[in-house]
């Protein structure tokens, strides 16, 4: 048996020296040591022994096992260090390789310009009001002068979620808000998303943005309003941008006027851009009503103040010369990249 043993020993320590792979190593384990294993084998036999030679072939088996099991081991170790390098060679990078470009989303012509008139009115002092874009039919209509029946709603038809709860057809219902909430002095824009139910052309959509801007205090004149108004198109459109106030109707503002900047093509001479007029109208103002304030709990005896609204398409639509409102809705990146 000892014979036998010393035979197992030289040949799993000759075939553990040559072995190349984690996997025959692992496979040669089992084959020596494993439960039914070689040496497991011959150790089974253990009972067929003399009791003398038992503890002597019994500690000659140990030993053998013990030898087997430490160069087995320092085998995988030496393997797996092998392994490793190999990846590590495999896997090393060539810092002379360009790197992935990578490409960088772009802010929306809209949100460029928004920004631009958010930053220009933080400027003279204003802050940006926000609110619903899910409104009653109270703030958006009625607090604005706007009674059921009034013909004004005919052109600001909207989405009814029940009767009186709406999708907002102008911003003005966040001034309604703050009005409510907060004493005079108030200098406020209304950046936002509003709703009406138009259809879809050129010139029109069913969602729309607006930047609205309210001012009220002790005094405040249609002088302030065009100051702040004229001060906003020259900061967008450039020092020598005028513009000019024609009367106007809006059941919210008395007076009202529509607003007209100077043509950015013809400088005012009139050409086929503004029709041959020199100027081209961009937004809607006027001093805010007395029953509008006075339905906000505002003393129109002490104070009075102004307001004015405009689409921001639009705007956007002239400072780039953009001729049709669909692009800035359809995603397509060809356009949008260009900004
Ligand atoms: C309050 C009182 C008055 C806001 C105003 C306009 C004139 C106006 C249009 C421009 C193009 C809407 O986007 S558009 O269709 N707006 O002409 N808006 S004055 O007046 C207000 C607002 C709030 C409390």
């Amino acid at each position: 048996m000892k014979q036998e043993l010393e035979k197992i020993e030289s040949a799993a320590l000759g075939e553990t020296a040559s072995c190349d792979s984690i996997k025959a190593l692992d496979e040669l384990r089992v084959k020596y040591l494993g439960k039914k294993g070689e040496l497991t084998a011959i150790l089974k036999q253990m009972g067929k022994l003399s009791a003398e030679e038992r503890p002597v072939i019994g500690q000659l088996a140990n030993k053998i096992r013990q030898d087997i099991e430490n160069a087995v081991s320092k085998k995988m170790a030496d393997l797996k260090a092998k392994e490793q390098e190999l990846r590590i060679a495999s896997e090393s990078i060539d810092i002379t390789l360009p790197g992935k470009p990578q490409s960088f989303g772009k802010l929306h012509p809209l949100t460029i310009v928004a920004n631009e008139i958010k930053e220009i009115f933080m400027g003279m002092g204003f802050s940006i009001a926000d609110g619903p874009e899910v409104e009653y039919d109270y703030y958006n209509f009625e607090a604005l002068n706007l009674p059921p029946d009034h013909p004004a709603r005919d052109t600001q038809d909207t989405f009814y979620i029940t009767d009186n709860i709406l999708l907002r057809t102008q911003t003005s219902s966040v001034q309604v808000h703050v009005m409510e909430n907060q004493k005079p002095p108030i200098r406020i824009i209304s950046p936002g998303r509003v709703y009406r139910s138009d259809a879809v052309d050129a010139t029109h959509s069913p969602l729309f943005h607006q930047i609205e801007g309210l001012v009220v205090d002790k005094g405040i004149t249609m002088a302030d309003l065009k100051g702040v108004l004229e001060t906003l198109m020259k900061k967008l459109y450039g020092n020598d941008c005028k513009i000019r106030l024609r009367p106007h109707h809006f059941p919210f503002t008395e007076p009202s006027a529509e607003v007209d900047v100077m043509c950015f093509n013809c400088h005012g001479e009139g050409c086929r851009i503004c029709k041959g007029e020199g100027y081209i109208e961009l937004l809607g103002a006027g001093m805010v009503h007395p029953k509008v304030l006075e339905g906000c709990g505002i003393d129109s005896s002490v104070y009075s103040g102004f307001a004015f609204g405009m689409g921001l398409e639009r705007i956007v639509m002239r400072r780039y010369n953009i001729s049709d409102m669909r692009l800035l809705y359809e995603n397509d990146l060809r356009f949008l990249e260009q900004f």
